[in-house]
């Protein structure tokens, strides 16, 4: 059984989590099909733009339970460093814009990938829970660094304690995620906004978003010495030459992603 299915669509490569059975919980394979598939991403340059989303009626139900008990259970520190954290690294520092499209309930390790993703669309019958707090852990993924900033301390322990289930359309009201979409539109929506993100400077859009990480350690100071260099960078590059010179000769720009 192939747990992580990939399709390049253009520019564009999808990813998509299979064990709907178990909605899409993790596996040690699923996670590993994950890791892979994304570094594929990272080192193909072909490849522009990434579209995560899931088989069935969920999104990802976060950690398979069935596999954290009994003899040949993992441990956890080492499931959580060679899974979740190396899912959440490859996120956010591959230089390349990742899409998500939350199909269904996004509940614990699964709600914080999604919300690890640069843009997170949701469909309207899709549901966000932090499941950690009912079986007595913490978030993980991401969750204690990516929650609060999201939404602020106050939402973000609320979730975290109470692990309710927040609705998609109440996600995009409070930040947790950019979008709510009609579920029938969903894919048709995340599949175009990732088609135009393909085409669009993606050395900039990269630097953009290694300037965003860098934004959560740096004073303003130390952000606007690293905008000016990494502004040298992207004017150096073949897409601002011809994004110049497509304004100005009244065209549409070529972008390579270079
Ligand atoms: O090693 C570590 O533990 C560290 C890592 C932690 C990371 C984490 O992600 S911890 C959080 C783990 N996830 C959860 O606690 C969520 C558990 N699932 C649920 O609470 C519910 O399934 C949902 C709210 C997500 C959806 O509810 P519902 O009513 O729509 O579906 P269901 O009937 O509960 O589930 C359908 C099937 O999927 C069912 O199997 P069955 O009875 O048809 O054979 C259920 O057992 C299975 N399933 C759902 N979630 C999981 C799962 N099987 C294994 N693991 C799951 N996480």
């Amino acid at each position: 059984m192939n747990y992580i299915l990939t399709e390049i669509i253009e520019k564009v490569c999808f990813i998509k989590l299979n064990r709907p059975d178990v909605l899409n919980s993790f596996n040690r394979e699923m996670a590993l099909g994950l890791i892979a598939a994304l570094q594929k991403c990272a080192s193909d340059d072909k490849i522009r733009a990434i579209l995560l989303t899931a088989e069935g009626r969920a999104f990802c139900a976060g950690q398979d339970l069935k596999e954290v008990i009994g003899e040949n259970a993992l441990p956890l520190d080492q499931v959580v460093r060679e899974h979740y954290n190396e899912i959440i690294k490859q996120l956010r520092t591959i230089e390349k814009p990742i899409i998500c499209a939350v199909n269904g309930v996004a509940a614990g390790a699964g709600a914080n990938i999604a919300l690890a993703c640069d843009i997170t669309f949701a469909g309207d019958k899709a549901s966000f829970i932090q499941a950690f707090s009912a079986i007595g852990l913490i978030p993980d993924s991401g969750g204690t660094f990516t929650l609060p900033k999201l939404i602020g301390m106050q939402r973000a322990s609320a979730l975290a304690f109470l692990g309710e289930k927040v609705s998609a359309k109440d996600a995009e009201t409070m930040g947790l995620i950019y979008r709510c979409i009609e579920q029938e539109n969903l894919f048709e929506t995340a599949l175009a906004t990732a088609t135009k993100l393909s085409e669009m400077p993606t050395y900039g859009i990269g630097l953009t978003k290694r300037a965003f990480n860098a934004s959560l350690n740096n004073d303003l100071t130390s952000q606007l010495q690293l905008e000016e260099e990494l502004q040298v960078l992207a004017g150096n590059s073949h897409d601002y030459n011809e994004g110049v010179s497509a304004f100005l000769e009244k065209r549409k720009p070529n972008f390579t992603g270079k």
